[in-house]
């Protein structure tokens, strides 16, 4: 047999407003793919387990007080910190389910301001998602379901500003899934798109860099 591929496994990032489900559909992805015998592991940004993470986790709870910039820069050295790790064990055959990524960073920082190019610009390089999903859901409606935190950003009117970014980001290539549907079927939908896309890298699909 000699010459097969090793096959490597997908970099699939949901993203949405707090409160829009990431967190659970993430986990429930997961899973289901283990279930499939798909090698999968369930990643988030920020990481707050790594030092720079810890500070990213002492601003959001408002016990730090960092520049707009500042914080920005911090975060995006948290996925960089991850880079060749996520590389590896995409390589590897793992298929990783990441709960905010890049895109977070731009629609967080530019909703507080900042240029939106210059928010892109420290992500250059990074490993683009294979699929990016959107759990669409209002502002009003996540409100809604409580459940805010006291972190910093967990308020209506600032998610709005959120939202507004978001649809700045979004590209055609994006999945959207409304996240205002019963969560069984936001996760059928979920399991339906990451089982495609996990099929296209295995058939050979190149992984790529940001922004692309
Ligand atoms: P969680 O509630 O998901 O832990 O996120 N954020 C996140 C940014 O401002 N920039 C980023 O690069 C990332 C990944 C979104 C904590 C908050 O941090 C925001 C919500
Ligand atoms: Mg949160």
């Amino acid at each position: 047999e000699g010459n097969k591929m090793e096959s490597r496994g997908a970099l699939v990032v949901l993203e949405g407003l707090d409160r829009s489900g990431k967190s659970s559909q993430c986990s429930r992805l997961v899973s289901f793919l283990e279930g499939q015998g798909i090698s999968a592991e369930l990643w988030r940004f920020p990481d707050r387990t790594t030092n720079v993470g810890q500070m990213i986790s002492a601003y959001l709870s408002n016990t730090s007080q960092l520049d707009d910039h500042t914080i920005h820069l911090l975060f995006s050295a948290n996925r960089w910190e991850k880079r060749s790790l996520m590389e590896t064990k995409l390589k590897t055959g793992k298929t990783l389910i990441v709960d905010r990524y890049s895109y977070s960073g731009v629609a967080f920082s530019s909703a507080k301001g900042l240029d939106i190019e210059w928010c892109k610009a420290p992500e250059i390089g990074l490993l683009a998602p294979d699929m990016v999903v959107y759990l669409d859901i209002s502002p009003e409606k996540a409100a809604e379901r409580g459940g805010y935190g006291g972190e910093r950003y967990e308020k209506l009117e600032f998610q709005k500003k959120v939202a507004d970014c978001y649809s700045v980001l979004h590209d055609v290539s994006w999945k959207v899934v409304d996240g205002c549907q019963p969560m069984e079927d936001v996760e059928k939908q979920l399991q339906e798109i990451v089982l495609d896309c996990v099929t296209e890298c295995r058939k050979g699909k190149l992984l790529a860099t940001l922004w692309s």
